[in-house]
């Protein structure tokens, strides 16, 4: 319709100068014909240029009085053409709002003289509001003191207008739209040769693939083990979130009567309860250390309970990975060792913004001879820079398992506050002792999360928007890779 008309007129027709005036004489819908003008341009049957300009369009009760006729003029016409009328009479003839703005602008406008009683001054009016909104509505111009006048009684309001002007032929103008063939078909295959084809449009977007993708923890945990795999660390196997209360506590000189190790902070497993075997001639050392010390250490001297240790749980942490693993390091001949692991502990505590049952730490421990707490530094400022993370302070901490601790703080420029980023420390003889590796052997180790990096980087306010059956798949597939430390 819109594009025979405007194909049409140009067949015959220099230009369209205004393609609003172009749909108001052809009674079309001007926003049909701006879609009509935008497609044939994109074919270039046409061109045209773009036009802004403001026009006024009428509001609710601008289009209610051109409809139905001004208050003032209803007004005026409940008041009888000789003598007068109460004006509570009016006030019951008319409804409230033609009564009140009635009233007011007839008498402005010296219709009527307004007191107790009501009467005509002039015999007769023209309802110049309705006409003139009605002039409006068929885009028609008007005095400028009319307009200001509507414009103060919110009967009008200006509105941006878009069109198109100067709509003339473009390369391949035809008075009648081609319809190019858009594919080889059975059908077509017969007449081809005359058929036009549209142009193969390689530029067009290919269907956006629905592919999988990666949680934004996944791809923060790439990133970590990518710059462990670079330091030279090896990862530890993590594949057992149950663990004995031995190896992840006992082992770590952590006492039994330890508040982390009853059930308010630990998950402790009803079946199987117990943990089936464990190395006995180990476990009687680690009995004698907590009892009693050894190795320079007075130990806890408490009763060291087997029935204790024998508890399963969900391991709290992955350091109940390191103690088996410096435990199997220490049953051969000794070689240094970097290690690092990445995955799930769980913790009973309360649930809030930042904290959940459970989450995955990350641990890196570098077991050698004559390491210091200099090297745990060092190390640290190598770990942490490569993190895009420099700037470190260290605070003194405590774990059962290390001494001396350091709780590890990064100034960060996005927050513009210093965050703590971890903790680590030197583990203790105690642990490492009755394990049986040589009395010069260190073990320097760190640990943080995963969870705080990945909220910080994606901007993640909530844990429980990152992790967890709330976790809104759209936030998955739009986040962008992760760009840890790389500036
Ligand atoms: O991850 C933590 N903070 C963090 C880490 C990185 C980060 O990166 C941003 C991009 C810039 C931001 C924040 N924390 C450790 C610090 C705090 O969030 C802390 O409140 C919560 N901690 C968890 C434990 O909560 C009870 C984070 C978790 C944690 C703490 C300590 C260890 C592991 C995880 C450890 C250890 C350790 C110590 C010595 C030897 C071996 C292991």
């Amino acid at each position: 319709m819109a594009e025979a008309a405007i194909l049409g007129f140009l067949q015959n027709n220099e230009s369209i100068p205004d393609s609003g005036k172009f749909a108001a004489e052809l009674n079309l819908d001007h926003e049909e014909v701006k879609n009509v003008i935008k497609s044939l341009q994109g074919f270039r049957y046409i061109e045209a240029k773009e036009l802004k300009r403001e026009t006024l369009v009428l509001t609710d009760e601008g289009k209610k009085y051109a409809a139905e006729g001004s208050p003032e003029f209803h007004f005026f016409s409940a008041v009888p053409e000789e003598g007068s009328i109460s004006k509570d009479d009016l006030e019951k003839k008319l409804d409230a709002s033609v009564f009140k703005i009635g009233s007011t602008q007839a008498a402005k406008k010296k219709w009527v003289a307004m007191g107790k009683q009501v009467s005509r001054k002039v015999q007769h009016v023209e309802d110049k509001v309705k006409e003139s909104l009605l002039l409006i509505q068929q885009g028609l111009e008007l005095d400028q003191e009319s307009l200001n006048s509507l414009k103060a009684r919110k009967l009008i309001a200006s509105q941006g207008w878009t069109g198109y002007s100067d709509v003339k032929k473009g390369p391949s103008y035809a008075p009648k739209r081609k319809i190019f063939a858009t594919d080889l078909t059975r059908e077509n295959l017969q007449n081809w040769k005359e058929m036009e084809f549209k142009e193969y449009n390689f530029n067009a977007k290919g269907q956006p693939l629905d592919a999988g993708h990666l949680h934004p923890l996944l791809k923060v945990r790439k990133q970590f083990k990518d710059i462990f795999c670079q330091m030279g660390f090896e990862e530890m196997p993590t594949n057992n979130f149950v663990e004995s209360s031995f190896w992840n506590f006992d082992a770590l000189f952590q006492p039994q009567q330890h508040p982390a190790r009853d059930s308010h902070d630990t998950f402790f497993l009803k079946a199987p309860s117990t943990t089936r075997e464990l190395p006995e001639d180990y476990v009687e050392r680690v009995k004698q250390v907590h009892e009693s010390g050894g190795y320079g250490s007075r130990g806890y001297n408490y009763d060291w309970k087997r029935e204790e240790a024998n508890k399963n749980l969900l391991r709290t942490h992955t350091t109940a990975v390191s103690s088996r693993m410096l435990y199997a390091l220490a049953k051969g001949p000794f070689t240094p060792k970097k290690y690092f692991s990445i995955d799930r502990v769980f913790r009973n505590e309360a649930v809030d913004r930042t904290h959940l049952a459970e989450f995955h730490q990350i641990e890196g421990l570098i077991c050698d001879r004559g390491l210091t707490l200099g090297d745990l530094i060092g190390v640290l400022q190598a770990f942490f820079s490569r993190l895009g993370m420099p700037k470190l302070r260290f605070k003194p901490a405590y774990n059962p398992y290390t001494e001396p601790s350091m709780e590890i703080f990064s100034y960060h420029e996005g927050l513009g506050k210093w965050v703590e980023i971890g903790n680590s420390g030197m583990f203790r003889p105690e642990m490492l002792q009755p394990m049986g590796l040589p009395d010069d052997v260190r073990v320097i180790a760190w640990g943080l999360s995963l969870e705080r990096p990945t909220m910080i980087l994606y901007g993640i306010d909530n844990i429980r928007d990152l992790f967890g059956h709330k976790v809104d798949l759209d936030l998955i597939k739009r986040n962008p890779i992760c760009r840890v430390g790389i500036e």
